[in-house]
């Protein structure tokens, strides 16, 4: 497969990047963190999208070496903001492959302690869909990275079938609505009672929530006015390189 031989050659040839996109806590309108996203750009293929390349890179076991390698990159960068900002974090998303190989915990520890960022900087995504694949060998990873002092989120909330049993148990902290949620929220929308019901359920659970998606002043303010914790998406800036990265938005 084309795609595949080329990603082989991607983190030794330079070719991954990544671009970060905040997270703004709704309530003081601060940039309270930012999501690190994994880019790649193919000489000849030009930049292929992570929808596509990802799932090749679980499949092949490369998201692996390249999941390492982007936590440590965005460790790194966030030891630098938090110079200037000390309460910052950066928000990393762990394939499923990466959970079930063995040693995660200790190679998010040793990248904590080489990069000199406490656990309280680090949140790790997973999504509910991939943690179904082997729900109690993740479960048991979750609660090593949970015990290293990290925060975890549960991301692209509502789009798998997990029962509301499975979220108990999950040690998560963080809720990510997936953006399809978001959309005409504040305008009345069939998802209003949706989100609802995920920020009562995850408030009673003792989670914060992270709406994904937010595109409009309209949705900041419903949001914000039902309670969710932190919003993210195109109204506050789209993901960037590090040196676009800017630690204040505009638009509260
Ligand atoms: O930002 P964007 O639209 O390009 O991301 C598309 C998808 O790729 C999202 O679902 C996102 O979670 C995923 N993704 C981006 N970077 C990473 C990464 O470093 N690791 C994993 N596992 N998924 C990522
Ligand atoms: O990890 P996750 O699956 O949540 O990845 C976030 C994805 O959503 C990325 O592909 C990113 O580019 C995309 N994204 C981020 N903000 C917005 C937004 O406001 N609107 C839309 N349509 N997509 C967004
Ligand atoms: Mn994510
Ligand atoms: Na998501």
């Amino acid at each position: 497969m084309v795609l595949e031989r080329a990603l082989r050659g991607a983190l030794s040839n330079d070719e991954l990047s990544v671009h970060y996109q905040p997270i703004v806590d709704l309530r003081t309108g601060r940039v309270d963190g930012h999501e690190a996203l994994m880019r790649w750009t193919h000489p000849e293929l030009g930049a292929v999208s992570p929808v596509d390349f990802i799932p090749v890179a679980e499949d092949t076991g490369l998201i692996v070496a390249a999941g390492g390698w982007l936590l440590e990159e965005a460790a790194t960068r966030l030891q630098q903001w938090r110079a200037a900002d000390p309460a910052l974090h950066v928000s990393v998303n762990l394939a499923v492959r990466q959970l079930l190989e063995p040693g995660l915990a200790d190679r998010v520890r040793d990248t904590l302690t080489r990069t000199g960022l406490p656990p309280s900087g680090l949140w790790l995504e997973v999504t509910e869909s991939g943690l179904m694949t082997d729900l109690d060998t993740c479960l048991d990873v979750l609660h090593q990275l949970r015990a290293l002092g990290v925060t975890l989120c549960i991301d692209d909330f509502g789009t798998g079938y997990s029962s509301l049993n499975y979220l108990q148990r999950l040690p998560v902290a963080i809720v990510k609505v997936d953006r399809a949620f978001i959309a005409g929220v504040g305008e009345g929308g069939a998802n209003e009672p949706i989100v609802r019901a995920v920020l009562a359920m995850s408030q009673a659970l003792g989670h914060r929530v992270v709406a994904e998606g937010v595109e409009t002043a309209v949705q900041r303010d419903w949001l914000r006015a039902n309670g969710c914790d932190f919003g993210q998406g195109w109204l506050y800036g789209r993901p960037v390189p590090a040196p676009e990265v800017r630690q204040s938005v505009t638009v509260r």
